[in-house]
């Protein structure tokens, strides 16, 4: 005890100095630690949490890990692992639960040739949760005492001491995230679940209770345990989905190859072009795939297709034995073409998760697994795990060769029908008849409005500036193109227009250097068939022409809610609060009469005023729509455009802030 009080006092020798310089590092600039300040950064700390529980349960020593929402927003997450080690430190010389959380990239490769596996910060999470904390409290219970240590932003004035007595063993943690960090501290119990009930899947067996007690008469939680680790999740997707199920069991193919641990489940559904994959590397989740991804998808096209070739002997060889007495045997004869990849991945929903030693994440976001070594191992274990499965499963696999050469059929259907549009000349092979074309050609300058309804068109029309802004109108319901086949996508006569305008192509043709314009911006009203219209072209997008999601050159415009007058002075306003500030700046202390009109829609604004307020490059804001977004619209859509009720009602009460936030 007295050894641990030498730290105390603000008597600060080399390491402590070292420890403050961390600290302070981290509060200089936390985005650089957990990615931003806003909400995201603080729903980060309880991940960073909940990954070093998560990773004593990789070790083998936790089974249950509960996270609570106290009243003041205190997040407090406890499992029931070994409990951090409370021993004094050898180098140095405080205890190692101290070290843990107030020494920034502590952690790190866990001791005896294991490694930090699940998400987040590789280690460095604890300090960096306690640095961003007004407060935090660690408890260890080591099966005889409790220890106990208080921080404020990271900083302790008295040492790790004992508190009490326990026969348990595990690890608490309190905190409140520091309010002069964060612009917002109250927690979403939404975005909460959503990561627990993922980490819960892909750490199968684990058990994690989320609870909610912020407000006594609305206590709210969930108990996730799921046996069947990612067969449960791909379950669950389907569900949420409302798919219906093309074979009755989902696949499952695991294996280790070296160093790397290989996970894949997936099943079929009944859908058109809705393929859905959810990779991970080490647990977190990599939006943009990277080498497991790829190499899951080549794999699997190399076995469908394997096992197409043998369906196609055996339907010849029964077709030979029919009329074998009419014909010679090599009259038909036929070459085997190869089912391309999009008509084998229609309508898969799959999960991967790969776990190896040290990740490497790529591109903008870090969405993208780098490693390539991955690769092959990932492609052995499901070339030969798949191959096995087949062949223990005829039944389950003619329905999926059987379903990849239709999807292929009518893939080939729609191109037929697509190059027999485009040579006939009355159709305007060229650009939609409804296209207000731009004058430049340069892509760094052009950008096309794709706009809801034909007066907001009139009035995108007359409003812009037609040297780069191109205006093309649509209107009325779209196709839904989850139930679509592919031919009738390639020809519908709502998307073609977009398809034509943007030049590039869909699918295995999209050609992202023929792009007709840099940024590509859905202009819809601030409402429910707007909302609509958005996730529609989201999801198009996502499914047939995600590169230009991925390049970002897919945007929402953002027109204002509210116009409010006081004679010649104008505000626009692009929320309620905006709105209300706006009334009072102008009806300032005379209280004068200030007028506010609401715009229904994009209809009602002039075409000046549409410029002003969301075309005018100089005065607008756009939002630049990122993959996760797309891949969120594709999610929503699939679940408000399903057959099935029941994952639209839970989806809709879990998920307010989506609803809100989209106004579906
Ligand atoms: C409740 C909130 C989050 C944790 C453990 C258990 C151990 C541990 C954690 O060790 C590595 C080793 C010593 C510094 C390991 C216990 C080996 C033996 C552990 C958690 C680095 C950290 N006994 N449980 N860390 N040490 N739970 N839950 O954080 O040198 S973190």
């Amino acid at each position: 005890m007295d050894d641990n009080t030498k730290v105390t006092n603000h008597d600060y020798g080399a390491d402590d100095i070292q420890i403050l310089e961390g600290l302070e590092a981290v509060r200089k600039r936390p985005g650089m630690y957990i990615g931003s300040t806003g909400p995201s950064g603080l729903h980060h700390l309880v991940y960073e949490i909940v990954d070093n529980a998560i990773d004593e349960a990789l070790a083998g020593y936790c089974t249950q890990i509960d996270v609570k929402i106290l009243p003041g927003d205190i997040i407090e997450v406890s499992d029931n692992g070994r409990g951090i080690p409370t021993g004094i430190h050898p180098k140095e010389g405080i205890s190692a639960a101290t070290v843990v959380y107030t020494i920034l990239h502590a952690g790190g490769k866990f001791g005896g040739g294991g490694y930090k596996v699940s998400g987040g910060l590789h280690g460095v999470g604890a300090s960096v949760v306690n640095a961003l904390s007004e407060w935090l409290e660690l408890e260890v219970y080591d099966g005889k005492e409790v220890h106990y240590q208080r921080f404020e932003r990271g900083h302790y004035d008295e040492a790790m001491k004992v508190i009490g007595k326990t026969d348990k063993t595990g690890t608490k943690v309190r905190f409140k995230p520091d309010g002069t960090i964060f612009h917002e501290t109250v927690f979403d119990y939404g975005i909460l679940l959503d990561r627990m009930r993922e980490q819960a899947f892909l750490n199968g067996g684990l058990l994690i209770n989320l609870t909610d007690l912020r407000d006594e008469n609305d206590i709210q939680g969930e108990s996730l345990r799921y046996e069947g680790g990612i067969i449960s999740y791909v379950e669950w997707l389907q569900n949420m989905r409302g798919a219906e199920k093309l074979h009755p069991d989902v696949v499952y193919l695991s294996g280790v190859v070296d160093d790397i641990t290989v996970e894949a489940a997936f099943q079929y559904n009944t859908d058109f072009n809705s393929e859905a994959f959810r990779s991970f590397a080490n647990n977190i989740h990599t939006i943009d795939g990277g080498t497991h991804e790829t190499a899951f998808k080549k794999a699997l096209n190399k076995v469908v297709n394997d096992f197409v070739k043998i369906y196609q002997e055996q339907q010849a060889t029964q077709k030979k034995v029919k009329k074998a007495s009419k014909k010679k045997d090599d009259d038909d004869k036929k070459e085997f073409v190869a089912i391309s990849g999009e008509a084998i991945r229609e309508a898969i929903n799959a999960v991967i998760s790969v776990k190896l030693p040290e990740c490497e994440f790529e591109g903008q976001t870090k969405g993208k697994l780098g490693n390539p070594e991955v690769a092959p191992a990932v492609y052995k274990i499901v070339t030969e795990q798949l191959t096995y499965y087949f062949e223990e499963h005829p039944e389950t696999t003619e329905i999926i060769v059987r379903k990849a050469i239709n999807s292929q059929a009518a893939r080939d259907a729609a191109k037929k029908a697509m190059e027999a549009k485009r040579k006939s000349a009355a159709d305007g092979a060229g650009l939609p008849g409804k296209l207000s074309d731009c004058y430049e050609k340069d892509t760094t300058k052009t950008e096309i409005y794709i706009v809801e309804g034909d007066s907001a068109g009139g009035s995108a029309k007359q409003g812009r500036n037609s040297a780069f802004q191109a205006i093309l109108p649509l209107w009325g319901k779209m196709l839904n193109v989850e139930k679509a086949r592919a031919d009738k996508v390639y020809n519908n006569d709502k998307l073609l227009p977009v398809v034509k305008a943007l030049g590039t192509g869909i699918g295995e043709d999209f050609d992202i250097t023929k792009l007709r314009y840099g940024r590509v911006v859905i202009m819809a009203d601030a409402d429910v068939d707007g909302a609509h219209i958005r996730t529609l072209l989201l999801t198009f997008f996502f499914r047939f022409m995600r590169p230009l999601i991925e390049e970002g050159h897919v945007y929402l415009a953002q027109p204002p809610l509210f116009k409010v007058t006081k004679g010649k002075q104008v505000r626009y306003a692009f929320s309620d609060d905006e709105r209300d500030a706006y009334i009072s700046e102008l009806a300032g202390d005379s209280g004068a009469k200030v007028d506010v009109q609401r715009y229904k829609g994009l209809g009602e604004m002039d075409p000046d005023q549409l410029w002003e307020t969301t075309m005018d490059p100089e005065r607008r804001t756009m939002i630049r729509v990122g993959m996760e977004d797309a891949a969120k619209a594709d999610m929503i859509f699939s679940i408000l455009m399903g057959d099935k009720v029941e994952p639209r009602r839970e989806f809709i009460e879990t998920n307010a802030r989506f609803v809100e936030n989209l106004d579906i």
